[in-house]
């Protein structure tokens, strides 16, 4: 069975689940809203890293019907946190294979109206490389998707092939530093100086800003020192099943 045809099985059975990492506002550690990371739970080796298996799902055919199961569930998932009364922003991450075919805005506006879910809960991140190919379809779909109110952030920014330029016609409402930039901070000044460009730009684009990879609340004050609002990292918590991310962050209703 090659690793593809393995892959397809474990969606017919169900195999996938989302899990979620808290997104807190730095200067209280409340949360704002929660990352939906894919995990695949194998019935023998336990759960697997998307790192091992979305490259090979990103190259295959089943590329656009992951993309459709994480949207949906997570989106099952919001409203669910919002009828308790507790409304997390939930971001899913797609990768550019999993735009190429298909209409996304349409998929998400069905989504939404299904679901019921007020639209400014859901998040899509996407990396700067989403433009490499086919700009202008890409565009045109991603301004749709803001028109409904959904949210589009930049993932893993300051990594990609991208330019500044992206950021003017790129339809943005926030970025994310990527996690590279952010574990260095306190004992690299070049790291500091690139995270703290990024939080003025931002600041100065209007786009909201998140900080990855916080793994000590040093980091966590140095960056409220530098002005960034929200953050996300081990510090806070880990990716964690639904049931757990609600026993520590939601209150029952
Ligand atoms: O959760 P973890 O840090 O192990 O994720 C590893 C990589 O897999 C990250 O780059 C993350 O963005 C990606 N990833 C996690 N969940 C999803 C998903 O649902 N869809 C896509 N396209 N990528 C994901
Ligand atoms: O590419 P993306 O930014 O979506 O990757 C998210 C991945 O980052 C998840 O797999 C998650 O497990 C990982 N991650 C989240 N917070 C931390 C952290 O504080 N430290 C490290 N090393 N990884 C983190
Ligand atoms: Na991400
Ligand atoms: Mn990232």
């Amino acid at each position: 069975l090659t690793l593809e045809s393995e892959l397809a099985l474990a969606a017919d059975r169900g195999e996938f689940e989302l899990f979620y990492q808290p997104q807190v506002r730095l200067i209280d550690g409340s949360l704002v809203g929660a990352e939906a990371l894919i995990r695949w739970r194998h019935p023998v080796r336990g759960y697997v890293s998307p790192a091992e298996f979305m490259p090979v799902v990103n190259t295959s055919a089943l590329s656009e019907r992951i993309a459709n199961w994480v949207m949906e569930t997570a989106c099952r998932q919001a409203r669910a946190w919002e009828l308790s009364g507790n409304n997390v922003r939930v971001a899913i991450n797609l990768s550019p294979s999993q735009l190429q075919s298909g209409d996304l805005a349409h998929s998400v506006a069905a989504l939404l109206e299904v679901t019921g879910l007020t639209s400014s809960l859901l998040e899509i991140e996407v990396t700067e490389d989403i433009l490499l190919h086919d700009e202008r379809r890409v565009l045109a779909m991603f301004k749709r998707i803001q028109d409904l109110g959904v949210r589009v952030v930049f993932d893993d920014f300051g990594t990609g092939y991208a330019s500044l330029s992206y950021l003017k016609k790129f339809p943005l409402d926030g970025l994310k530093i990527d996690r590279s930039f952010v574990f260095g901070l306190l004992a690299n000044s070049d790291d500091a100086a690139i995270v703290g460009s990024t939080i003025g730009l931002s600041k100065q684009l209007g786009l909201t800003v998140v900080a990855e990879g916080i793994e000590n609340r040093a980091t966590a004050d140095f960056l409220v020192g530098m002005g960034c609002e929200e953050g996300q990292g081990y510090f806070f918590g880990r990716p964690m099943p639904a049931e757990a991310f609600e026993r520590q962050f939601l209150t029952a209703e």
